[in-house]
Formats: C-alpha cells, sequence, structure tokens
C-alpha cells in the first residue's frame, strides 16, 4: 500500500522535529527518478537549509577492505555514547547500477543502525542528472536539519569520489594499513593530500608494531605534502576498528581540528567554497547528461565515434559537428 505524499510543510515539519520516518521519505523523495518528486524533494530541502550547518562532517575514505565501515561503526558508537546524534552516508558510484554493495555495509554496522541516535543510509542517484554524489550531499543536509549533529559519509568507489567527499565535509580523513606493501597503496599522492588526517587501521595484535611503524612514515610523508592554509596540520594515527581501539583519539584529532578551523574563520570560508563547487558540479553533469541523452546525439554519436577512431575525421572537428547539431535540434 503506498501512502499519500505528504506536502512541503509536513515533510519540513517532519524532519525539523527529527522524525526518522519523513526524513527517509524524503531522501527517498530526492533519489526518485520521478521529476515530480525530485523538485518536492528540493523544495523540502530549500526549506530545510537555514537548519543545517550545525554538524560536524566527516569524509572517509580508503582501499576497499581497510575498515572503513567497521571504522565508523566503532566512532559511531562513540561519538553517539558521548550524547551525538550521528548519521552515517555513503557515496557507492556501484550503486547507480547495483544497489546491493551496500547491503553489506549496512549489516556490518548493526550495533550502530539499532542505536537510537544513529541514523545509516546510503545513497543512489536514481538516476538524477548529476550523479550519486550531488544526492549525498543533500541527504546530509537533510539529516542536519533533522538535528544529526555529526555525519560520516563513506566513499566506497575508488577515484574520484575521494575528491568529491573530500568536497563536502570538513574532515576528509584516509584509512589506511600498515606493511601492505606499497606504502600508498594504491592511493594517488593527490588524495594524500587531500587529508586531514591519516589513520593507520587494524593496529591489533601482531601488526601493532607495523602500524607504529607506517605511522611514523606517514607523518613524515605528510609534512613533504602541505603547508597548510587551514592553520591545521595533518595528524596520523593508528586504531584497531575492530577492537575499538585508538578511536576516542581519533575523535579528539576530528574534534581538535574542528575547533582550530572555527576560530580561525576557515571553516566558514571551505563550507561557501563548496557551495559553489557543487553549483558548478550540479550545472556541468546536468549539462553533459542533457547532452549525451539528447535524441540527436544518441542517434548520431556512434557514428561519429567511428569515424574518429578509424581516422576519418579527428575529434575536435566531431565534437563540433555534434555540438551544432545539440544547438540545432528542436
Ligand atoms: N584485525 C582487524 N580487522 C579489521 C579491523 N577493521 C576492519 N577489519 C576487518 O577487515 C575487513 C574489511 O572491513 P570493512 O569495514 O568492511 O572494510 P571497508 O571495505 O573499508 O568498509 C572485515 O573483515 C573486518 O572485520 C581492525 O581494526 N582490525
Ligand atoms: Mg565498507
Amino acid at each position: 500500500m503506498r501512502l499519500p505524499l505528504p506536502d512541503v510543510d509536513t515533510f519540513c515539519d517532519g524532519i525539523l522535529s527529527g522524525n526518522r520516518m519523513i526524513l527517509s521519505r524524503a531522501i527517498t523523495l530526492m533519489e526518485s527518478t520521478s521529476a515530480t518528486h525530485q523538485e518536492l524533494g528540493q523544495h523540502v530541502l530549500e526549506r530545510c537549509v537555514p537548519y543545517t550547518g550545525k554538524s560536524i562532517r566527516v569524509g572517509i575514505s580508503g582501499v576497499p577492505g581497510v575498515g572503513k565501515s567497521t571504522f565508523i561503526e566503532a566512532v559511531g558508537l562513540y561519538v553517539a555514547s558521548l550524547g551525538h546524534h550521528v548519521a552515517v552516508l555513503a557515496i557507492d558510484p556501484r550503486s547507480e547500477k547495483t544497489r546491493g554493495s551496500i547491503l553489506g555495509d549496512k549489516t556490518r554496522m548493526e550495533a550502530l543502525s539499532n542505536h537510537p541516535r544513529a541514523f545509516i543510509r546510503p545513497t543512489s542517484s536514481g538516476g538524477a542528472l548529476g550523479g550519486v554524489a550531488p544526492k549525498t550531499r543533500e541527504v546530509m543536509l537533510l539529516c542536519e536539519a533533522a538535528g544529526f549533529d555529526v555525519v560520516f559519509v563513506e566513499t566506497v568507489g575508488v577515484g574520484q569520489s575521494e575528491t568529491q567527499v573530500a568536497s563536502m565535509v570538513d574532515f576528509f580523513l584516509l584509512l589506511m594499513l600498515a606493511g601492505a606493501g606499497d606504502e600508498l597503496q594504491g592511493i594517488k599522492r593527490g588524495i594524500m593530500e587531500l587529508a586531514d588526517g591519516v589513520v593507520i587501521n587494524k593496529a591489533d595484535g601482531s601488526n601493532k608494531v607495523a602500524a607504529e611503524a607506517a605511522r611514523v612514515s606517514y607523518k613524515r610523508a605528510l609534512h613533504l605534502f602541505r603547508e597548510n592554509e587551514s592553520g591545521w596540520s595533518p595528524k596520523v594515527k593508528t586504531c584497531s576498528a575492530l577492537e575499538s581501539t585508538g578511536i576516542a583519539e581519533v575523535w579528539d584529532m576530528i574534534l581538535a581540528h574542528h575547533e582550530c578551523v572555527e576560530k580561525n574563520g576557515w571553516l566558514a570560508l571551505k563550507r561557501t567554497e563548496q557551495s559553489a563547487f557543487w553549483l558548478h558540479q550540479i550545472v556541468e553533469n546536468a549539462l553533459k547528461n542533457h547532452f549525451y541523452h539528447h535524441p540527436a546525439i544518441r542517434e548520431t554519436f556512434p557514428e561519429y565515434e567511428q569515424a574518429v577512431k578509424e581516422g576519418k575525421t579527428v575529434p575536435g572537428v566531431a565534437a563540433n559537428a555534434l555540438l551544432r547539431r545539440y544547438r540545432e535540434a528542436p
């Protein structure tokens, strides 16, 4: 049975009073493939925006298997025990095709998902123009309006989702492993540079010594990377997400960063720039989608692509011809 769709007022009142069922429905609305639902979702978001911005936003990144979900559960339970309201969101580029991968994560965060002050939600783009990351950011704002004062955003993908997460959070945390061969573990230097904190996970059992050694070497590497405009120098910690050790220290680091950048005005500046970034991002994605989905382009793109591959024309000429078609199409 389908419940009738509430109106904007009902959605907003529900969200602002912390009603999770309404919050969930609003998120579903924003992720919907229906244009009407998306539009209603945007109205709800717009009305909620004045009540957002009061959370500590933390992005968690790292290669698959490093322990992101386990870590978020440990730190989430810890901050919830301090009285915070914790929202956990995930950016999973793969979920645009299959929504299966993330469900495993949710079951892994079993204790946290049953906690009365926690809310766990993977985001899907629902085919919206612009991909999944802008949606995750919007969901984060709704969660803030609903009273969540700590938000964790987990990336599941590798590559560009890291930059996108870093562009929606205050603190970007990179989880690493000790002794996994190559020191950078497939994480590009550019990603290391985004990190406000690096945490060597799985510092337990026989791995403790190696974790400490890795901490020292990452600390050295981070110093090489950057002079911080934010006034914060990135820190390196070790923890065991599985045994819940070192978790309080990681949270203290996040709090210290928050205090530092709130005081010196960097946080406000960063968030302003992030909003502008997302404006560009959403417009660019929407234009790109509109172009590629346009019937006039869909029909002829393969021919042009083939011609370019066969060397019959050059990319610039083909692109110009396609763009002309696009502009002149009814
Ligand atoms: N020994 C140990 N294992 C861990 C730790 N954290 C996570 N794991 C294990 O590593 C595997 C991957 O963890 P998961 O949280 O799913 O990683 P994700 O892919 O980064 O989200 C699981 O089997 C976890 O139990 C830790 O601190 N110590
Ligand atoms: Mg995970």
